[in-house]
């Protein structure tokens, strides 16, 4: 009885694991397959999980081994130096061709909630020098909302000497956002991103106007960028684990 009664219950964390990583590579694969050409000079590459499945496809073609990769984070360096791709930088190639990255939450708009990882900020430079602007991601991520799906709140890296002061701003203009400064661990301190600076996550329930919010974000001094990405994707990619994608433009 006792293995029987635990087995179900393994069986289906195991799947609902699998079937996420699944619909990743599902989404990774169709989207290099449609939009990586070799015509292609300058490809961004994002951060996140579900990208390396589309670096896994990128890596084995032969017609794409003129291309320069661009990376949004340390972890996107060093999945392209991994890859033995060509490593570039935004300074040598500040036009890029079409980029491919991940999200947290995708409306039904392509508006993004981005920066789970804590690499929007240079992840939304890439994106607005990108001519194309790709997303992929597992069906989890979509969602007619942003802020429905996605509980972790958004994203907003900020100046380290002014975390106090921006929650402080985020608890009087958003009273019901409850503002929290992202920890490494229980025990460690705060998370440092790439770009020296922290991460608050803010609570603001579901999000109907995610451009008029991303405005009045991003003008509170010290705020470096929201994790909010408005009219910037072309093109979501979005896997299940039967194998079906869901292309939204
Ligand atoms: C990165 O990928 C982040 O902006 C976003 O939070 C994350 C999504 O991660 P995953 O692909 O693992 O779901 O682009």
């Amino acid at each position: 009885f006792l293995v029987k009664a635990i087995t179900p219950s393994v069986t289906r964390r195991h799947l609902s694991t699998t079937a996420i990583e699944q619909g990743k590579k599902a989404a990774a694969y169709r989207a290099v397959d449609e939009v990586v050409h070799s015509s292609l000079s300058v490809v961004g590459i994002g951060s996140g999980s579900t990208i390396r499945y589309a670096v896994d496809r990128i890596k084995d073609r032969q017609d794409l081994a003129h291309v320069t990769y661009i990376p949004t984070s340390f972890q996107s360096r060093m999945l392209i130096q991994d890859a033995n791709l060509k490593l570039g930088n935004l300074e040598q190639h500040p036009a890029i061709d079409v980029t491919i990255d991940g999200a947290d939450e995708v409306d039904s708009q392509l508006n993004c909630i981005k920066g789970g990882g804590a690499c929007h900020l240079q992840e939304k430079i890439i994106a607005s020098a990108s001519k194309r602007f790709i997303i992929i991601a597992d069906d989890r991520k979509k969602s007619d909302t942003l802020g429905v799906n996605w509980t972790k709140g958004v994203p907003i890296e900020v100046l380290p000497m002014a975390f106090s002061v921006i929650m402080l701003h985020l608890k009087t203009y958003f009273p019901s956002a409850a503002p929290k400064l992202r920890m490494a661990t229980e025990k460690a301190g705060p998370v440092v991103t790439d770009n020296g600076n922290f991460i608050l996550d803010v609570h603001f329930g579901p999000i109907s106007s995610p451009s008029d919010l991303e405005n009045k974000l991003i003008r509170i001094p010290g705020v470096i960028e929201v994790g909010l990405f408005c009219n910037l994707t072309d093109r979501a990619y979005f896997g299940s684990s039967d194998g079906s994608i869901h292309v939204a433009n």
